[in-house]
């Protein structure tokens, strides 16, 4: 090479490299990017209003507090902004607790403050000695450190800060995510890599994730993790575990995140040596007792126990000829003098039971309402399946005034989609949480069950199945994240609507530019309504592929247990389709209150949405669109097909406003989407028609392949199993 060409070699791999990115967009940072302002007029705002910070006192957590906004402002501002312990001039921003900065404390806030709770804030726009400035002010270090995320929200959202007047307290208490993770790091319907928790090198080596992920939860609100699988593994209970969970307790603790163990109930006898895990018999009381004593040495602050017995093959308080009530108490008792406390799924069927399975956690656990600690929730699906693309909500929310009901929704996207599809999941949260149970007449909503306020209980609790592993971006799907997002966002306040919350993170996560944020929001907000109608439309349910859930699977039928097949809930015959739960067939509608079963019970006020899952309809009945159920489930499961290739296209349309790295993971994923969707749609309709005989409408795109060619896709290794 001649010293003429290794120049213009030299030069060439420069330009090259300025032309790409500083980092690498690869979805690590999440909705943190914390990049700098981009609309002029604001940024000089910022530079005026927040020249000094100013953060008194010290603790593990403010030391976070520190650290972040002085990494958000350097970021967002592009300069440099000092981090001191004075307020010394206008444009200060001073962050802390009345405890810890004498500063705040002079301020006089304490009536706002008893407003907030411990761990509320307060953003203020004020005077300090004589200047203007803005506070942070909360009644916890954890309080600040949420304000001082909403504060970077606000920036990374380019929202005016001139006359801020905010204050901000979580609705509900424990705001949780449940990790389906196993001690080997397969993560159960985890679509994101394996499990975080590398419990191999714990407890010596704390991998930077852990505090990441921490800091990410921290942002939303989250203050709970359930680290292991519901199916539980009873050795996380022994010592050689439990001092791995304390690492990780302790990395957690400073962003106010507790730690919670799922409990094996048959743990007494697999790692303890006893003979029964009967949770009347003393010495299995006296076996849980001390082995919470042992975790609470290690972890002060241990949250507590989530537990799943008697359900699809977990061991119970039923295996002696208990309740789930008598299980549950005994390991409250074991946690409550530490303050734990004991989260208790009410996901319990049984395929021994001849009744519908929508029924059976109501029938099981209504009676029970009364009988249980003061420390323990019952933890409820947000629908009597499971986690289905639409489920009508649970009818235990409102059934149990005497018990604190603790909501439990997916984020991992078994049934919607696993880690190819694109489905925001907000709408889907939100439609639970609005829905109006008539326990106490109109406006009883699921929400103020879980909130406390419909039964006036203080103890309060939400759950997310996490949907976050190893992968680079955290989520699989870039788009995850928003349901991560979301779910903390709606835990700390369930009245946020699902597009202010998109819009918030399409701005953090992308930029503000309007020509990104509302297209993009669009996408986002019908992207689960598009899913319901190429998978399940007007009120089908569980007809997804065998056992790893993936794809169609309608005629799934003759497996060992009746109610994991799809035909038990289709119920497709050549009069119609669908599950009649009324009072000609399971009366499940009997769950409900009065209203809310007229409403459901009637196919006619039935919303159509939720025809299917509770009528058994004729073919050839008309829906309100005029047109026949057969032709109306044609047209939904095309529109679903329609709307992923509107978003496709959307999509298409933002390559110049987005970097490389992320518009093409997305877009390659919306092929994949647009593919999957077709399959659904075409295995759906071909094997319904089977039933119906009924052809599909000519101005629909035909099946690309036969029945029988569906049928016989078998996917292998389908991950989260
Ligand atoms: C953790 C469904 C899932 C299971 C899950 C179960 C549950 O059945 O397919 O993987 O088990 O729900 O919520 O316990």
């Amino acid at each position: 090479m001649t010293q003429k060409t290794s120049l213009l070699t030299l030069l060439l791999l420069l330009a090259l490299c300025l032309s790409q990115p500083l980092q690498a967009e690869d979805g690590y940072r999440l909705w943190l990017r914390y990049d700098q302002v981009q609309e002029k007029t604001r940024l000089q705002q910022y530079r005026q209003l927040v020249s000094e910070v100013v953060v008194e006192g010290n603790s593990p957590t403010l030391a976070i507090v520190r650290k972040e906004i002085a990494m958000g402002l350097k970021g967002l501002l592009s300069q440099e902004v000092a981090v001191g312990q004075q307020a010394s001039k206008a444009g200060t921003l001073l962050l802390g607790t009345p405890a810890s900065s004498p500063l705040v404390a002079s301020l006089q806030l304490s009536d706002q403050l008893k407003a907030i709770g411990t761990e509320g804030y307060l953003i203020l726009t004020t005077q300090l000695q004589g200047r203007p400035a803005t506070v942070i002010a909360a009644n916890s270090d954890m309080g600040v450190l949420y304000g001082t995320f909403c504060f970077l929200r606000l920036l990374q959202s380019a929202e005016d800060i001139t006359k801020l007047a905010i204050n901000s307290t979580p609705k509900i208490q424990h705001r949780v995510l449940n990790h389906w993770d196993n001690l080997d790091r397969t993560v159960e319907r985890g679509y994101a890599g394996f499990s975080l928790w590398d419990w191999h090198k714990l407890p010596g080596y704390i991998d930077q994730r852990y505090l990441d992920y921490a800091r990410a939860n921290a942002s939303i609100g989250i203050n709970g993790t359930v680290l292991t699988n519901v199916n539980a593994n009873a050795l996380v209970l022994t010592r050689d575990y439990l001092v791995k969970v304390k690492a990780l307790a302790d990395a957690f603790r400073p962003y106010g995140l507790k730690v919670y163990l799922t409990a094996r109930f048959s743990a007494p006898i697999e790692i303890g040596g006893l003979k029964t895990a009967d949770p009347l018999d003393p010495t299995v009381q006296s076996w849980w007792n001390e082995k919470s004593a042992e975790i609470y040495s290690l972890i002060p602050d241990f949250g507590g126990f989530l537990v799943k017995a008697n359900s699809e093959g977990q061991p119970g308080p039923q295996n002696y000829g208990r309740n789930h009530a008598d299980g549950a108490n005994m390991l409250a008792d074991a946690v409550a003098p530490q303050g734990g406390i004991v989260m208790w799924r009410a996901f319990v069927y049984d395929d021994k039971e001849p009744d519908d399975r929508a029924k059976q956690a109501y029938s099981g656990f209504k009676p029970l309402d009364g009988t249980f600690r003061k420390n323990v929730m019952v933890q409820v699906k947000n629908g009597a399946i499971d986690f289905q693309p639409r489920e009508p909500f649970h009818p235990l929310f409102g059934a149990m005034p005497k018990t604190p009901i603790m909501m439990e929704f997916q984020i991992t996207q078994e049934y919607l989609g696993q880690g190819t599809n694109l489905a925001y999941l907000a709408p889907m949260f939100r439609e639970t949480l609005l829905a109006d149970t008539h326990a106490k007449g109109k406006g009883s909503t699921v929400a103020k069950v879980i909130d406390g306020t419909l039964d006036n209980h203080t103890l309060t609790g939400i759950a997310g199945v996490a949907n976050i592993g190893t992968d680079r971006n955290w989520t699989g799907h870039l788009f995850g994240q928003s349901n991560w997002y979301a779910f903390g966002r709606l835990a700390w306040n369930h009245q946020l609507h699902s597009e202010d919350i998109a819009a918030e993170w399409i701005k953090m996560t992308f930029n503000s530019n309007a020509n990104v944020v509302i297209p993009v929001q669009n996408m986002m907000l019908t992207s689960r309504e598009a899913v319901v109608n190429y998978m399940t439309p007007l009120g089908l349910h569980h007809i997804m592929g065998w056992s790893h859930h993936y794809g169609p699977g309608p005629w799934i039928k003759d497996k060992h247990r009746a109610d994991w097949t799809s035909v038990y809930y289709h119920r497709a015959d050549e009069q119609g389709i669908g599950f009649d739960r009324t009072k000609t067939g399971s009366n499940a509608i009997a769950q409900y209150y009065p209203p809310v079963q007229k409403l459901f019970g009637n196919p006619k006020t039935c919303p159509e949405e939720f025809l299917l899952w509770f009528h058994h309809v004729k073919w050839d009945y008309k829906v309100k669109s005029g047109k026949t159920l057969w032709n109306e489930l044609c047209y939904r499961y095309s529109t679903g097909v329609d709307q992923v290739r509107q978003m496709q296209k959307t999509w298409a349309g933002l390559e110049q406003h987005l970097d490389d790295e992320r518009f093409t993971h997305v877009a390659s994923l919306l092929k994949i989407q647009e593919e999957e969707a077709k399959w659904w749609r075409d295995a759906c309709l071909l094997y319904f028609q089977t039933f119906s005989k009924r052809p599909i409408p000519s101005d629909l795109e035909k099946p690309a392949q036969t029945l029988e060619h569906y049928m016989q896709l078998d996917p292998k290794f389908v991950p989260g199993i």
